[in-house]
């Protein structure tokens, strides 16, 4: 017997930047194309959404602005809700879903974190304190044993047909020449930008160009010596893949473009979210302590978060030694559940 397609509203309150959208677009393009789930995508702000994915309008999701104050239709709740970084979908909602002849699967996406205690957490069930609702913590996470990380079933069939040649001319960037190194640049403010650019110029010669494409930078293209400074468009999430996969070094920042430099197989330097009290370097540590090249990554990485002063020759030296490391964390990852599958699985075990 065939089942009905799952109905599952997915909850994001935007926070800040494109992360919160970004997790949520992909997430929700996932359970609809790959497991054909009926999902509407409840957004309490469309602009990073207008960027992320410009033609979301067509599909396969359907967005809805996050809904008014007031009184929800008693028969229009989902079997699985998903709120986004405990958002916490509105309370009429909230009381629907009691209210509702079978109470809904209700997951709370946490944010992804390295840390060991992920997976002790991921999956723990949390009464509602005075409704007969029982919410799950659903943690992503690099370990066996969390919800692991979102990646699309046709992430490696898109990579097989990408043309660099086709890219880079659509965006009129000249043939790599012999010898360059081309590098993505996607930070938040940075005070270490300034030396890092300093350090660039001296080290970039005529043998060892070296290219920095900046997707959303609004500066102006710079070329000083044999650096080139390159402004890019904001691309589509799709295309920011292809970004990646042309350049040998990414620059990248917060949750998703963290987890997509992963997925490209490339070295990558990463921008953690700050957070009080130095939190996110916890976190930045937990990191490293995973990954094969955590320890070469390590100075570099910190310096970029604001520990150390940055040494651009002696990573730059080091960049061919992080090529086979970087493979093999991605293959390493790419061989678990990925996040929607997992989220599939645990969702429908509790719907039988
Ligand atoms: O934008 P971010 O910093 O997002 C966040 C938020 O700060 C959020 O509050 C925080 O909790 C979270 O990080 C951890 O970085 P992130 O997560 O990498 O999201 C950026 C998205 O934008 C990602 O999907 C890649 C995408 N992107 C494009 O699609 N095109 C582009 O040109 C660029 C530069 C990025």
């Amino acid at each position: 017997m065939t089942r009905k397609p799952i109905r599952c509203d997915i909850f994001c309150a935007i926070v800040d930047n494109y992360g919160d959208a970004a997790v949520c677009w992909r997430l929700a393009c996932q359970l609809a194309i790959e497991h054909g789930w009926r999902v509407r995508l409840w957004m309490d702000d469309l602009a990073p959404l207008h960027q992320l994915a410009p033609d979301y309008a067509a599909g396969p999701v359907a967005v809805r602005p996050w809904p008014a104050p007031g009184p929800w239709p008693a028969d229009d709740t989902a079997e699985v809700v998903i709120e986004a970084f405990a958002c916490e979908p509105p309370p009429a909602y909230i009381e629907a879903m009691a209210g509702s002849a079978r109470a809904p699967v209700w997951l709370n996406l946490e944010y992804l974190s390295a840390e060991s205690w992920v997976a002790d957490s991921h999956g723990l069930p949390s009464p509602h304190p005075r409704l007969p609702l029982l919410k799950h913590f659903y943690f992503p996470g690099f370990a066996a044993g969390t919800g692991g990380l979102l990646r699309e079933r046709d992430y490696d069939s898109r990579r097989s047909t990408f043309d660099e040649m086709a890219f880079r001319a659509e965006f009129a960037l000249p043939p790599r020449l012999p010898g360059e190194l081309t590098v993505s640049l996607f930070s938040y403010p940075n005070p270490a930008l300034a030396d890092l650019i300093r350090a660039w110029v001296a080290w970039a010669s005529p043998e060892r160009p070296l290219r920095v494409l900046r997707p959303g930078s609004k500066e102006a293209a710079r070329t000083i010596g044999h650096l080139s400074l390159q402004p890019l468009p904001f691309l589509p999430q799709r295309r920011y893949d292809e970004l990646l996969w042309a350049c040998d070094l990414n620059f990248v920042r917060g949750e998703d473009s963290f987890v997509r430099a992963q997925w490209a197989a490339r070295p990558f330097i990463w921008q953690i979210y700050p957070q009080a009290e130095d939190a996110h370097l916890v976190k930045l540590e937990a990191f490293l302590a995973l990954h094969p090249a955590g320890a070469a990554l390590r100075p570099f990485w910190l310096a970029w978060n604001g520990i150390g002063s940055l040494d651009w020759p002696t990573f730059a030296t080091g960049l061919p030694a992080l090529e086979a490391p970087s493979r093999h964390w991605a293959k390493t990852l790419a061989s678990r559940p990925d996040l929607a599958s997992g989220l599939v699985k645990f969702c429908l075990e509790r719907l039988k």
